[in-house]
């Protein structure tokens, strides 16, 4: 197919989908149709306003399949960034993003965009998966930190980045800009907010000397909005508990905590029978909860994401639209039949724009 061709019905469906949606002039939908194709055959490219803009982002947050959080799409607040045109003005923005994001735990859903793909396919990438997260570093005798990192790790170690050594060490930020080396920079630790998990009725629990990061703030994902591709556009909402006590913390490839904490809790771990493990994820699940509730940072259980999942649904229905989804992303990994999404394995997900899409590594 026709490259340019695509962008372009890519853009005019945006562009009418935009000016339906948001009640706009027809009179000035066409007037920007016209601008939009002159702008595209002449230079392969188009610029969205920054109402465009942020509607798109809107709407990808409300048209991803993965997503269970998308009740909450309207209040996105969309951080125009495309002016940043250097390594340290696109860090120094993101640390913005950070500390307005993390807002002391009360955390506001924000996504930041960068300038998007050139029409040669140049872009400006950010290596991290997420602006904050943990580092992971390959030992004689097994894994320190996440590994899920290592990865990322032994990339910012060739660039010269060094870390503590310790699990928890803040990874830095990798800024590559088009076809030129990539820079990194350190996040200042008094932007970064960490919860240390504590239980309600497990005294010892505390000893274990657990904790997660506030803000997850994905970084690797390309926004596309109307032909165009926002390569670096980082984005954020706040953790479902599960996300952590039953993923990072508890997956045998990432923290492998649980059988730590059964010898805690005096648990019998020589058989499946006694649901060791299972008791262990109720319990530790309970503490990621209460901890960051205590803390004052934001966060949903399963029980209520999966509720608010159904309102959106139900709205979206009211307002004539199809809901996006894959069920296997939407279910979450603890009780999964014990939420209302569980019954809905009938829903599917289709090729959407405005979307959040995965992107090639680029290391
Ligand atoms: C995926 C919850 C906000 C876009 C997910 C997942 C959960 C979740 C549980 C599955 C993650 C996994 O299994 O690894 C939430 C909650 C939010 C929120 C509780 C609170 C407001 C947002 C926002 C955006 C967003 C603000 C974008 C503007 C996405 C995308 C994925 C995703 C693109 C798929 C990620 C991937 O492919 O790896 N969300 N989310 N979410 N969410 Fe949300
Ligand atoms: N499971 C990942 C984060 C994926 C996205 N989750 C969100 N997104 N809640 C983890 O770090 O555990 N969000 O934008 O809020």
């Amino acid at each position: 197919i026709n490259y340019e061709h695509h962008i372009e019905q890519e853009a005019l469906s945006f562009i009418r989908q935009f000016y339906e949606e948001t009640g706009r002039a027809t009179q000035e939908c066409e007037e920007r149709t016209t601008e939009v194709v002159a702008a595209l055959r002449e230079t392969g490219t188009y610029i969205h306003t920054p109402e465009e803009l942020a509607y798109g982002a809107k709407v990808a947050w409300r048209n991803n399949a993965k997503c269970i959080g998308r009740l909450f799409w309207e209040s996105l607040e969309v951080i125009d960034e495309r002016c940043a045109d250097t390594e340290e003005a696109i860090a120094d923005a993101l640390i913005r993003h950070i500390d307005y994001a993390t807002n002391e735990g009360r955390i506001r859903p924000t996504i930041t965009v960068f300038a998007p793909q050139n029409p040669d396919g140049s872009s400006i990438r950010i290596w991290n998966h997420q602006l904050i997260r943990y580092a992971g570093y390959r030992k004689q005798d097994g894994i320190v930190g996440d590994p899920a990192s290592v990865d990322f790790t032994e990339e910012a170690m060739k660039l010269g980045w060094r870390g503590q050594g310790t699990k928890y060490d803040v990874l830095p930020l990798v800024i590559q800009m088009f076809e030129r080396a990539p820079k990194w920079f350190t996040v200042p630790e008094n932007c970064i907010k960490e919860v240390p998990l504590v239980h309600p009725e497990i005294a010892g629990f505390a000893d274990l000397n657990l904790k997660w990061y506030a803000v997850p703030i994905l970084s690797d994902m390309a926004l596309e909005i109307g032909g165009i591709r926002y390569s670096a556009a980082p984005f954020n909402g706040w953790y479902m508990g599960t996300e952590i006590g039953a993923r990072n913390l508890a997956d045998s490839d990432r923290y492998d905590e649980l059988p730590a904490i059964a010898d805690l809790l005096g648990l019998d771990r020589s058989t499946n029978t006694t649901l060791w493990k299972d008791r262990v994820l109720l319990e530790l699940n309970t503490s990621v909860i209460h901890s960051y509730k205590t803390s004052g940072v934001s966060i949903v259980d399963h029980h209520t994401a999966a509720d608010q999942f159904m309102r959106f649904m139900k709205r979206e229905q009211e307002q004539g639209r199809d809901v996006n989804a894959r069920w296997s992303w939407l279910i979450p990994p603890m009780s999964p039949a014990a939420t209302p999404v569980w019954h809905h394995s009938e829903l599917k997900e289709n090729r959407v724009r405005p979307d959040y899409v995965t992107q090639e590594r680029p290391y």
